[in-house]
Protein backbone atom coordinates (compact mmCIF):
# COMPACT_ATOMS: atom_id res chain seq x y z
CA UNK A 1 0.00 0.00 0.00
CA UNK A 2 3.00 2.42 1.60
CA UNK A 3 4.84 1.66 -2.11
CA UNK A 4 1.99 2.38 -4.43
CA UNK A 5 1.29 5.52 -2.58
CA UNK A 6 4.85 6.68 -2.96
CA UNK A 7 4.82 5.56 -6.61
CA UNK A 8 1.38 7.72 -6.66
CA UNK A 9 3.48 10.46 -5.30
CA UNK A 10 6.22 10.03 -7.91
CA UNK A 11 3.43 10.21 -10.77
CA UNK A 12 2.12 13.32 -9.52
CA UNK A 13 5.39 15.31 -8.86
CA UNK A 14 6.55 13.91 -12.33
CA UNK A 15 3.13 15.12 -13.42
CA UNK A 16 3.70 18.59 -11.59
CA UNK A 17 7.38 18.77 -13.06
CA UNK A 18 6.62 18.13 -16.47
CA UNK A 19 3.48 21.10 -16.53
CA UNK A 20 5.85 23.57 -14.70
CA UNK A 21 8.29 22.82 -17.98
CA UNK A 22 5.86 22.91 -20.54
CA UNK A 23 5.15 26.80 -21.31
CA UNK A 24 1.71 28.55 -20.71
CA UNK A 25 -0.66 28.19 -23.39
CA UNK A 26 -0.19 32.14 -23.96
CA UNK A 27 3.05 32.04 -24.76
CA UNK A 28 3.00 29.20 -27.48
CA UNK A 29 3.83 29.84 -30.79
CA UNK A 30 1.81 32.45 -32.22
CA UNK A 31 -1.23 31.60 -33.95
CA UNK A 32 -1.16 31.55 -37.38
CA UNK A 33 -2.80 34.72 -39.24
CA UNK A 34 -5.55 34.13 -41.15
CA UNK A 35 -3.81 35.02 -44.67
CA UNK A 36 -6.03 33.06 -46.71
CA UNK A 37 -9.22 34.45 -47.54
CA UNK A 38 -12.42 33.32 -49.61
CA UNK A 39 -14.44 35.82 -51.28
CA UNK A 40 -17.74 34.77 -52.64
CA UNK A 41 -18.34 37.26 -55.50
CA UNK A 42 -22.23 36.41 -55.59
CA UNK A 43 -22.64 37.26 -52.44
CA UNK A 44 -19.49 39.45 -51.31
CA UNK A 45 -19.02 37.66 -48.11
CA UNK A 46 -15.68 37.19 -46.96
CA UNK A 47 -14.08 34.57 -44.61
CA UNK A 48 -10.48 33.73 -43.42
CA UNK A 49 -8.33 30.67 -42.84
CA UNK A 50 -5.17 30.52 -41.52
CA UNK A 51 -3.89 27.85 -44.18
CA UNK A 52 -4.81 27.54 -47.89
CA UNK A 53 -6.19 24.02 -47.11
CA UNK A 54 -8.32 24.57 -44.68
CA UNK A 55 -10.08 27.52 -47.00
CA UNK A 56 -10.48 25.39 -49.91
CA UNK A 57 -11.41 22.20 -47.81
CA UNK A 58 -14.26 25.20 -46.57
CA UNK A 59 -14.81 26.12 -50.16
CA UNK A 60 -15.35 22.62 -51.30
CA UNK A 61 -17.59 21.40 -48.56
CA UNK A 62 -14.51 18.98 -47.06
CA UNK A 63 -14.39 17.46 -50.45
CA UNK A 64 -10.54 18.92 -51.52
CA UNK A 65 -8.83 18.88 -47.63
CA UNK A 66 -4.84 18.70 -48.68
CA UNK A 67 -4.87 22.05 -51.74
CA UNK A 68 -1.75 22.92 -50.04
CA UNK A 69 -0.48 19.58 -51.12
CA UNK A 70 -1.05 19.67 -54.15
CA UNK A 71 0.29 21.06 -57.54
CA UNK A 72 -1.40 23.90 -58.88
CA UNK A 73 -2.48 22.93 -62.63
CA UNK A 74 -0.38 19.86 -63.29
CA UNK A 75 -3.23 18.14 -65.74
CA UNK A 76 -5.93 15.91 -64.40
CA UNK A 77 -4.18 15.96 -60.14
CA UNK A 78 -3.74 20.09 -59.86
CA UNK A 79 -5.96 21.68 -57.56
CA UNK A 80 -7.39 23.56 -60.59
CA UNK A 81 -8.55 20.63 -62.42
CA UNK A 82 -10.00 19.57 -59.30
CA UNK A 83 -12.12 22.55 -58.46
CA UNK A 84 -13.22 22.76 -61.84
CA UNK A 85 -14.13 18.98 -61.80
CA UNK A 86 -16.29 20.03 -58.98
CA UNK A 87 -17.30 23.48 -59.87
CA UNK A 88 -19.39 21.39 -63.06
CA UNK A 89 -20.62 19.22 -60.44
CA UNK A 90 -21.78 22.26 -58.54
CA UNK A 91 -22.93 24.30 -61.46
CA UNK A 92 -25.16 21.20 -62.39
CA UNK A 93 -26.67 21.30 -58.84
CA UNK A 94 -27.45 25.09 -58.92
CA UNK A 95 -28.99 25.04 -62.47
CA UNK A 96 -31.39 22.29 -60.53
CA UNK A 97 -32.02 24.45 -57.01
CA UNK A 98 -32.46 27.72 -59.67
CA UNK A 99 -35.08 25.71 -61.52
CA UNK A 100 -36.63 24.21 -58.18
CA UNK A 101 -36.66 27.41 -56.84
CA UNK A 102 -34.14 26.62 -53.90
CA UNK A 103 -31.93 29.18 -52.61
CA UNK A 104 -29.19 26.74 -51.20
CA UNK A 105 -26.74 27.38 -53.79
CA UNK A 106 -23.25 25.75 -54.16
CA UNK A 107 -19.59 27.48 -54.17
CA UNK A 108 -17.50 27.40 -57.21
CA UNK A 109 -13.88 28.58 -57.14
CA UNK A 110 -13.41 30.91 -60.36
CA UNK A 111 -10.16 32.22 -59.87
CA UNK A 112 -6.84 31.95 -57.50
CA UNK A 113 -4.81 35.08 -56.52
CA UNK A 114 -1.41 34.47 -54.72
CA UNK A 115 0.86 36.84 -52.97
CA UNK A 116 3.70 35.03 -53.97
CA UNK A 117 5.05 33.65 -57.59
CA UNK A 118 4.34 30.43 -58.77
CA UNK A 119 1.09 29.74 -56.96
CA UNK A 120 2.86 29.46 -53.60
CA UNK A 121 0.43 28.91 -51.05
CA UNK A 122 2.63 29.84 -47.65
CA UNK A 123 1.81 33.84 -48.47
CA UNK A 124 -1.16 35.48 -48.67
CA UNK A 125 -3.50 33.94 -51.09
CA UNK A 126 -7.05 35.67 -52.48
CA UNK A 127 -9.76 32.78 -53.30
CA UNK A 128 -12.94 34.57 -55.45
CA UNK A 129 -15.54 31.87 -55.57
CA UNK A 130 -19.27 32.69 -57.36
CA UNK A 131 -22.70 30.75 -58.19
CA UNK A 132 -21.86 30.08 -61.41
CA UNK A 133 -19.15 29.24 -64.04
CA UNK A 134 -17.58 31.76 -66.43
CA UNK A 135 -19.82 30.54 -70.18
CA UNK A 136 -17.98 30.62 -73.69
CA UNK A 137 -20.06 33.89 -74.22
CA UNK A 138 -17.86 37.55 -75.73
CA UNK A 139 -15.31 38.10 -73.68
CA UNK A 140 -16.13 41.47 -72.75
CA UNK A 141 -19.20 40.32 -70.91
CA UNK A 142 -17.55 39.77 -67.54
CA UNK A 143 -18.91 37.66 -65.39
CA UNK A 144 -16.91 38.98 -62.43
CA UNK A 145 -15.00 41.83 -61.36
CA UNK A 146 -13.68 43.40 -58.60
CA UNK A 147 -13.30 47.25 -58.86
CA UNK A 148 -10.85 48.30 -55.87
CA UNK A 149 -8.39 45.49 -53.91
CA UNK A 150 -7.72 47.98 -51.48
CA UNK A 151 -11.39 47.13 -49.81
CA UNK A 152 -10.67 43.24 -50.23
CA UNK A 153 -9.95 41.39 -46.76
CA UNK A 154 -6.34 41.50 -46.28
CA UNK A 155 -6.18 44.05 -48.60
CA UNK A 156 -4.54 42.27 -52.18
CA UNK A 157 -4.10 45.87 -53.59
CA UNK A 158 -0.65 45.74 -55.50
CA UNK A 159 0.66 42.25 -53.74
CA UNK A 160 -0.42 39.82 -56.77
CA UNK A 161 2.56 38.33 -58.05
CA UNK A 162 0.83 35.05 -59.73
CA UNK A 163 -3.09 33.85 -60.46
CA UNK A 164 -5.30 31.37 -62.03
CA UNK A 165 -8.54 31.08 -63.15
CA UNK A 166 -11.10 28.34 -62.69
CA UNK A 167 -13.95 27.01 -63.86
CA UNK A 168 -13.83 28.29 -67.08
CA UNK A 169 -12.35 32.28 -66.06
CA UNK A 170 -9.79 34.07 -67.31
CA UNK A 171 -8.39 36.86 -65.34
CA UNK A 172 -7.92 40.68 -66.81
CA UNK A 173 -6.14 42.63 -64.21
CA UNK A 174 -5.68 46.27 -64.24
CA UNK A 175 -2.71 48.72 -62.79
CA UNK A 176 -5.38 51.13 -60.77
CA UNK A 177 -8.87 50.84 -59.57
CA UNK A 178 -11.66 50.73 -61.70
CA UNK A 179 -9.87 49.32 -63.90
CA UNK A 180 -7.86 51.69 -65.21
CA UNK A 181 -4.26 52.62 -65.95
CA UNK A 182 -2.21 49.69 -67.42
CA UNK A 183 -4.22 46.54 -68.47
CA UNK A 184 -2.82 42.77 -68.35
CA UNK A 185 -4.81 40.96 -71.28
CA UNK A 186 -7.16 38.10 -70.54
CA UNK A 187 -5.07 34.88 -69.33
CA UNK A 188 -6.24 31.50 -68.33
CA UNK A 189 -3.19 31.99 -65.34
CA UNK A 190 0.18 33.96 -64.89
CA UNK A 191 2.62 31.67 -62.77
CA UNK A 192 5.34 35.12 -62.80
CA UNK A 193 3.91 38.46 -62.98
CA UNK A 194 7.54 39.68 -62.52
CA UNK A 195 7.57 38.29 -66.57
CA UNK A 196 5.46 40.47 -67.57
CA UNK A 197 6.07 43.52 -65.90
CA UNK A 198 2.87 43.16 -63.61
CA UNK A 199 4.37 42.23 -60.14
CA UNK A 200 2.53 43.98 -56.89
CA UNK A 201 0.95 46.09 -59.42
CA UNK A 202 -2.95 44.78 -59.71
CA UNK A 203 -5.43 46.90 -57.97
CA UNK A 204 -9.01 46.03 -60.25
CA UNK A 205 -9.53 42.94 -62.08
CA UNK A 206 -12.45 41.14 -64.46
CA UNK A 207 -13.07 37.76 -65.25
CA UNK A 208 -14.94 36.35 -68.16
CA1 LIG B 1 3.60 39.90 -54.35
CA1 LIG C 1 -1.96 49.24 -58.54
Amino acid sequence: MIRKHARLLAVLATALLGALATPAPASAAPQEPAKHCVTNLSTGATRCFSTFSAAIADVTQGEITNADALPALTPGVGLRDRLNQLGAQAAQRNKAALAAGSATMAEITVAVNFEHTGYDTRGFTYIWTGYRPCDDGPVDHWEYWLENLTYNWNNANDKISSFYGANNCWQQSYEHSSWTGRVLSLRPEAADLNQVNFNDIISSLRLT
